[in-house]
């Protein structure tokens, strides 16, 4: 906790350390709208799913092509996943990477991309702020803390 907490103030850190630069203009990769959507949770938060998805914008405002390649959080397994119309209905593929090219960006949302959080024996419930860690081949290891909701 005390670990996460300290992650929390060095983030804080770093963005009142942009918002203090002479350019206002965004740079490297920019994670917005990020939340954990824990399905069928109950009144107490609590949920019998074993799985979660982490949804959001990642906006790429560096020079460079790049991928997201992976993620991982400390409390289950991550891995990025696509929704794809297959045999009349809806289905999950595990994927290696996202394209994400210079000056563009990318959605995980419901119906589309998503990190996958995968056996979470009741790890997380609505209302935690947890870490996530996503991958980048060029950008590197970017840690983004993630409010668990009940909404996609
Ligand atoms: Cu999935």
């Amino acid at each position: 906790m005390k670990k996460l907490l300290l992650l929390a103030v060095a983030l804080i850190a770093i963005l009142v350390a942009c918002a203090g630069g002479e350019d206002a203009s965004k740079q490297g990769m920019v994670i917005s709208q990020a939340h954990i959507y824990l399905p069928a949770a109950g009144a107490d938060g609590t949920s019998a799913s074993d799985v979660a998805a982490a949804f959001m914008d990642i906006d790429n405002y560096s020079q460079n092509d790049d991928h997201l390649i992976g993620a991982r959080v400390d409390f289950a397994r991550a891995e990025i996943h696509e929704m794809i119309m297959a045999d009349g209905g809806m289905k999950m593929q595990k994927l290696d990477a996202i394209d994400i090219p210079a000056d563009s960006g990318i959605q995980l949302q419901a119906g589309g991309y998503h990190v996958m959080l995968i056996g979470l024996n009741g790890s997380i419930k609505v209302g935690d702020q947890k870490i996530v860690t996503l991958l980048f081949e060029k950008a590197g290891e970017i840690s983004v803390p993630m409010l668990v909701t009940a909404e996609e």
